[in-house]
């Protein structure tokens, strides 16, 4: 299990009929665990999914309308949310352009390397996409940059 688990969600998360979990814990991540249609629980790969810092609470919900179920955890010391987009069974966080699972100052690098040096785009692009104007350009990086040094508002569309 992932350290300090704080909270916990039963739903199905892969779309196959059985229930499965998700775990979000105090050491700033959300943990999934698949359901083999056996109970089998296996956890996802490759890593966890960063948040805020520790989250408190955890829930999952269609929020984007796409049929599937996104999770979205209350982060107690940040005072804010965080989103995982669900996308065909694996998880994205609105501002993890480089898609390690965590937003950080490597977003910025990746994202102004696509902007400005030729680097890869975010995969999937919206990823990229952190003030949800729909294009990923400058202002995205100014937004990503406020929210990682100036106590702005986290990417995504809130
Ligand atoms: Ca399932
Ligand atoms: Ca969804
Ligand atoms: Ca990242
Ligand atoms: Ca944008």
């Amino acid at each position: 299990m992932p350290t300090a688990p704080s909270s916990i969600v039963a739903d199905d998360l892969d779309r196959d009929g059985d229930k499965d979990l998700a775990v979000a814990s105090q050491d700033n991540s959300v943990t999934v665990f698949l359901n083999d249609g056996s109970a089998n629980l296996e956890r996802q790969a490759p890593f966890d999914y960063g948040t805020g810092w520790s989250p408190r609470w955890l829930t999952g919900a269609d929020l984007d309308g796409d049929g599937d179920i996104d999770l979205a955890t209350s982060n107690y010391y940040t005072d804010d949310i965080t989103i995982l987009f669900n996308l065909t069974n694996t998880y994205y966080v609105a501002g993890d352009a480089n898609g390690d699972g965590l937003v950080d100052v490597g977003d910025v690098v990746c994202l102004t390397s696509f902007l400005y040096r030729d680097g890869s785009a975010p995969d999937p692009l919206w990823t990229g996409d952190c003030n949800c104007d729909q294009v990923v350009n400058l202002g995205d990086v100014v937004h990503l940059i406020n929210y990682l040094f100036k106590a702005g508002p986290p990417p995504g569309c809130e």
